[in-house]
């Protein structure tokens, strides 16, 4: 592939889509600041991008949750999805689309999808009777069932016996082919760890799966299977759909036909690691029974605890909206995108704590990052009255920030099509630490006691502005309003249709620049 090849290819990255029978947390948050990082870096690098989140509508956990309140399921999702929306926008989230399942256009096109599915004989009429999980909507086979003592394997609470009529999906016709796919793209389940369990759990045979709920179960609240009144899709059937149904497909004769063919097969859904057997077994048998290319890879990532603990409201350390709005005010929306994805590596487990938090600003970005932009800044002020000086040629001292722009710049696309922000960012840690020391090794403070120095004075900042200049730039997907302000100081404007990867370039500060005097972009907290 050439270069305006990878340019002009689509990316599209989706989240999951929430349930709205509670209220948004820091899990939902980290999924999608990860997708919304992801989306911000492949437009940045001129790639088609489409971003897709949204809600998840139906479903017993919803039906149960609106009686509690007494109010209707749509009465409880129109008031629940207000949250979400409010944090995505909160929280700088850029999506391009936001589809709820109980949008006709999803429940049409999911009622398309099973009527191609019956036309090609993978569903068939049948009774199920055994266990359900309601929390997670998840079917339980008796001996799952057993092992956790008839208890969901995930919030504890008793699973419920289902006896009752349903459609089967034949899932056990897929399972070789899915295994195949698996063992021949080894990049379609990410991380490995997870990749190897679904590998194990399907080499140990699957049932077909019952994708049909009596509606009269769900209160009429869900999608009417199209062959049949009294029975509605099953929630987790409707919801894999909305991957596909917000790009248009299948086609239904409706203005969103086809409006984001382009975009599939999905370069990588997001989720948690709660959800990722729906994401890599269901979905893509669905897509495969179909005869549709599946996406090309599932990132499942960790789980958040806080302070050390599973998130409660009872005990208190649940991070709501209104706590991550606290975290916000107190440092600020750029921060808080930053420390999630900075503490933990994607894919592993990671706890939150004010204290990890406040310890890793104070370090990477007051001291790191923070300071480096204030020093260079100040030197350009003071020794060359704020006009950024010409570079000069590089020698061994400036080789050492050379190679570490390069290497990020050598490293930045890859690391995020891995979803390897871990990696990425190490990228820019380095560069920053490299520039610092270099700082500390040319000592441009005592050269700037000597006249005769100024040349060598004035290419020592020019460099330090330069490493600044794509530090920031590198790392805007994370923090797009800080690392703005950052380049406003530095009086540095990206020529609009300029990449990511062009940006990386070494030496585009031209001579002459009027800098700014530093204002702090993260003053150290106490
Ligand atoms: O499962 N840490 O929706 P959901 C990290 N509707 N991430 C967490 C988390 C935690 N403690 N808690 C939740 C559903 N998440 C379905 C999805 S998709 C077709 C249907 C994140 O509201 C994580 O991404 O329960 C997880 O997969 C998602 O929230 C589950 O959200």
């Amino acid at each position: 592939m050439d270069a305006t090849d990878a340019m002009s290819k689509p990316y599209y990255v989706t989240t999951p889509i929430y349930y709205v029978n509670d209220v948004p947390h820091i899990g939902h948050s980290y999924t999608t600041i990860a997708a919304d990082v992801l989306a911000r870096y492949f437009r940045a690098d001129g790639r088609d991008v489409r971003f897709l989140t949204g809600t998840d509508e139906h479903g017993i956990k919803i039906v149960k949750a609106a009686g509690e309140r007494g109010m209707s399921p749509k009465e409880l999702a129109d008031e629940v999805v207000v949250g979400f929306q409010e944090l995505w926008k909160d929280l700088n989230i850029t999506n391009d689309d936001f589809i709820r399942t109980s949008q006709e256009r999803h429940e049409r096109r999911v009622q398309e999808i099973i009527a191609r599915l019956i036309e090609r004989d993978e569903i068939y009429l049948g009774a199920y009777e055994g266990w359900y999980d309601e929390g997670q909507e998840e079917f339980i086979t008796e001996s799952a069932a057993a092992e956790t003592e008839f208890k969901s394997a995930v919030n504890g609470k008793p699973l419920v016996r289902y006896q009752e009529p349903t459609y089967y999906f034949r899932l056990s016709n897929w399972v070789d082919k899915l295994i195949e796919y698996i063992e021949a793209n080894p990049g379609c389940i990410q991380p490995q760890a997870r990749r190897n369990e679904v590998l194990s759990k399907l080499r140990m045979g699957v049932d077909d799966l019952s994708i049909s709920r009596l509606k009269e179960k769900l209160g009429g609240w869900g999608i009417e299977m199209p062959n049949d009144p009294t029975h509605s899709v099953y929630v987790w059937v409707d919801a894999l759909s909305n991957y596909r149904t917000a790009i248009g497909w299948p086609e239904i004769g409706d203005e969103h036909d086809g409006v984001g063919a382009q975009y599939w097969p999905a370069d990588v859904h997001l989720i948690g690691k709660d959800i990722l057997w729906f994401h890599t077994v269901y979905w893509p048998a669905m897509l495969m029974a179909l005869d549709e290319p599946v996406a090309r890879c599932v990132f499942a990532h960790g789980w958040w605890t806080a302070e050390g603990k599973k998130m409660s409201k009872t005990l208190g350390n649940f991070i709501s909206r209104e706590t991550i709005a606290e975290i916000c005010d107190e440092y600020s929306v750029d921060v808080y995108r930053y420390f999630l994805l900075r503490a933990v590596t994607f894919g592993a487990d990671g706890d939150f704590s004010h204290e990890a938090l406040q310890g890793r600003y104070n370090n990477e970005l007051a001291n790191g990052l923070g300071n480096l932009l204030n020093r260079t800044l100040n030197m350009i002020n003071r020794y060359f009255d704020g006009v950024l000086p010409s570079g000069g040629d590089a020698g061994p001292e400036e080789q050492a920030v050379l190679d570490a722009a390069d290497d990020l710049r050598q490293s930045a696309t890859g690391a995020m099509e891995n979803c390897d922000f871990g990696l990425y960012l190490d990228k820019v840690t380095d560069l920053i630490g490299a520039t610092n020391r270099y700082i500390e090794v040319t000592a441009p403070f005592k050269l700037a006691k000597d006249e005769s120095q100024s040349g060598r004075l004035g290419a020592i900042l020019y460099t330090c502005a330069e490493a600044v200049r794509i530090i920031l730039t590198y790392l805007s997907p994370l923090m797009p309003e800080t690392m703005a302000a950052g380049l406003e100081q530095l009086d540095w404007k990206a020529p609009s249709e300029q990449t990511i990867s062009d940006a990386g370039q070494w030496g585009q500060l031209p001579a002459g620049l009027k800098v700014m005097k530093p204002e702090p972009l993260f003053p150290r907290k106490q």
